[in-house]
């Protein structure tokens, strides 16, 4: 079991989880019939989830809080798609979850890092997570045995795409990443200032590299993931700057992971809003190179 490498100890007598539970689905069908369903009906399908977008199990006691983080913008289909898929498989995963969807407000370019680091300021103020999953909105899993939980070691899941033939093709940790709130913390967060398309996952391997950790994968099938199929998005163009943010780069940037992260994050809270299936964020970047 890979889930027994979860972070540290517990007193085993307390009823904890058990962290591979039995009636999980495997390779689960995605329902892409929800792109179209109004949120009325797919809220419907998932009523044990409580406001906000939280499960916690009530049969045993769950050992981390997870919070899952989608940076979003103008992807209504995947997130009809991916929220209808989540509830569906991470119910039953014996884990204590809640979903926060972190909406940049235009017209500014999109900022994935930053927009992160957002979700694990306000999951940390409303959540207090022990784990935390970054998670784009376009990848869904394909077999509900890949747990969304944290283990010693950050671990990139989103590492197997249907568009590679699920063959790593290249070393980063995009798509998606779970890490010990501790760990994220250490690292001091993705890269703020990086806005468009481009590197801010290369530069948070750089970063784990820095810290000297291991990032670890769950092998095929169990990791294996479909992404959907699109375009580039208008406001998020090529991040030309990309590589020269980098923080093993030397030069001006030299400290930059130290320098540029959660600790130098700067935001608005324009609105937050409690949906049956998800908490909703939209804020407002006030950061600028
Ligand atoms: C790759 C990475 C992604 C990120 C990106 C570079 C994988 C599987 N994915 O994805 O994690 O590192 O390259 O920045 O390695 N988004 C919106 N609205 C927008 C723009 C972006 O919602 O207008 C969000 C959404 O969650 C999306 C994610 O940002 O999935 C990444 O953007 P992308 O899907 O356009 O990038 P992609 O597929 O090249
Ligand atoms: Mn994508």
């Amino acid at each position: 079991k890979f889930c027994n490498k979860i972070v540290d100890s517990y007193d085993i007598s307390s009823n904890v989880c058990d962290c591979d539970p039995e009636e999980k689905e495997h390779r689960c069908k995605i329902d892409y019939n929800a792109k179209n369903e109004d949120w009325s009906i797919i809220n419907k399908r998932h009523a044990i989830i409580s406001h906000g977008g939280e499960f916690k199990p009530t049969n045993c006691n769950s050992i981390q809080k997870v919070a899952i983080v989608i940076p979003y913008r103008n992807r209504l289909e995947h997130l009809k798609i991916l929220i209808n898929h989540f509830h569906r498989i991470l119910s039953k995963q014996n884990i204590h979850y809640k979903i926060f969807i972190v909406e940049q407000a235009h017209p500014f370019l999109f900022n994935r890092g930053a927009m992160m680091d957002v979700g694990y300021s306000e999951a940390k103020a409303n959540f207090a997570p022990d784990c935390i999953i970054f998670h784009d909105v376009d990848m869904i899993p394909e077999d509900g045995r890949h747990m969304y939980n944290c283990l010693q070691s950050p671990r990139h899941m989103g590492a197997y795409l249907n568009k590679y033939k699920y063959i790593q093709i290249y070393q980063t940790l995009g798509g998606i990443l779970a890490m010990k709130t501790t760990d994220f913390e250490r690292v001091n967060g993705f890269h703020t200032l990086m806005y468009g398309w481009g590197d801010e996952d290369v530069d948070m391997m750089i970063r784990c590299k820095k810290a000297k950790y291991t990032v670890v994968k769950w092998p095929v099938p169990l990791s294996r993931y479909i992404m959907i199929k699109h375009e580039r998005d208008v406001g998020n163009p090529l991040n030309n700057f990309r590589k020269s943010f980098l923080s093993h780069y030397s030069g001006r940037h030299k400290l930059s992971s130290q320098v540029y992260g959660i600790s130098s994050l700067k935001y608005n809270v324009n609105w937050v809003k409690q949906n049956p299936l998800f908490t909703h964020i939209s804020i407002n970047l006030t950061i600028y190179i």
